[in-house]
């Protein structure tokens, strides 16, 4: 019988790190040409993930991402210090308040003066090339590893809502106005208004079954963590013989949740519900505001219509006459 409470070796934060000689990928089928050479080890690293830091792969995708990410981050940047009249102690205190803000409504889907918006679509362009040719990057490096293209699809997934909230649903709106600012706290302001403007967005299904995935992502994510931190004292982090055979770290970890709730993942299958959650939190997120303003204008009102929440429901306890003798004596 094992001992109920032991101290030994939780492996919570860190891992022991052993250092051999660098491991330089495969050569199959890579592009040499676009990977570094040199290989680093950082301790600090360590602690994180892998101690080996490099070979880098840049790749023309990986150049034109960095390059036109870049650039919108330095239009924001070099837009903030012109806010702040190029003021550094104002830049440092008013950092989180500063914000590139889309054109004004009379604007419509035209382009704009420079100051008036017309810097806002320009940098909205290079941070629409930085996200996408990343999202190019991500097909190219699994492909030359022979992988499948989940990452990449996932991230597409991501990038549904980025379009959706900065492009589509503008157009649809026929308003650039309609694009998220760049800037802290401007940003909460924005997707607090919007709530507000669309009659609450809790009422809205979509960003409900959003809050689904997000949450069921976490809650995912650490049953998943802890698991397998759980059973590395035996080789669970090492997955190769763990998915067939009996009695390994991988047996017990699916065993601790058939015995906690009848039910347990397989080593293979807690991935796929891990992909999917997040990759849905993105895509009913992305449908959510796609269809806000422009097929439905007032969550709030539509939802007492379709009896989604409880007011238009709610049968009072009493009626104002049933409720009098409960009120206290004047
Ligand atoms: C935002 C898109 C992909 C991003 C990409 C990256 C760069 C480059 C580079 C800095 C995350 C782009 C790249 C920018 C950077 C450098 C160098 C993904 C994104 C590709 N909500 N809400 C959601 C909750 C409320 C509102 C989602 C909870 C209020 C709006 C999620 C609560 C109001 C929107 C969620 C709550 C409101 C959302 C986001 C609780 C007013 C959205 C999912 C408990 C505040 C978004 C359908 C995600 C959405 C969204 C959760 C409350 C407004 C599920 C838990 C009632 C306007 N909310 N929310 O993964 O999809 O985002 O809505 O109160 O647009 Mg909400």
């Amino acid at each position: 019988m094992a001992k109920l409470f032991e101290t030994e070796y939780q492996n919570i934060f860190t891992q022991v790190q052993v250092q051999g000689p660098p491991e330089m990928g495969m050569v199959e089928d890579a592009n040499l040409g676009d990977r570094s050479t040199g290989t680093k080890f950082s301790a600090l690293a360590g602690w994180f993930g892998n101690a080996q830091l490099g070979p880098f792969y840049l790749g023309p995708w990986g150049v034109l991402s960095l390059m036109s990410g870049s650039i919108w981050f330095f239009m924001v940047g070099a837009w903030y210090w012109y806010q702040v009249d190029f003021n550094p102690a104002v830049f440092m205190r008013d950092l989180f308040w500063l914000s590139l803000e889309p054109p004004s409504p009379e604007y419509g889907l035209s382009f704009p003066p420079l100051a008036e918006g017309g810097y806002y679509l320009i940098a909205s362009f290079f941070l629409l090339v930085g996200v996408m040719s990343w999202l190019g990057r991500s097909w190219v490096l699994a492909n030359q590893l022979g992988m499948g293209k989940h990452v990449c699809y996932a991230f597409a997934s991501a990038i549904w809502l980025f379009l959706v909230l900065g492009l589509f649903r503008p157009i649809l709106m026929g308003s650039w106005s309609e694009a998220v600012p760049y800037g802290v706290f401007t940003h909460l302001d924005w997707t607090n208004n919007f709530s507000l403007t669309y009659g609450n967005l809790f009422y809205n299904p979509f960003h409900a079954l959003s809050i689904v995935f997000l949450y069921g992502s976490a809650l995912l994510f650490a049953m998943h963590g802890a698991t397998i931190l759980a059973v590395t004292r035996f080789g669970g982090d090492r997955e190769l013989e763990q998915i067939v055979d009996r009695g390994t770290a991988s047996e017990r970890a699916g065993l601790f949740w058939r015995w906690t709730m009848g039910f347990n993942a397989t080593m293979e299958g807690i991935h796929r519900w891990a992909w999917w959650f997040a990759v849905l939190t993105t895509l009913t997120g992305g449908i959510g505001i796609l269809i806000t303003g422009t097929v439905v204008d007032d969550w709030f009102t539509w939802a007492q219509q379709h009896g989604y929440g409880a007011a238009a429901n709610y049968a009072p306890a009493f009626t104002p006459e049933e409720f009098l003798p409960y009120l206290p004596a004047e």
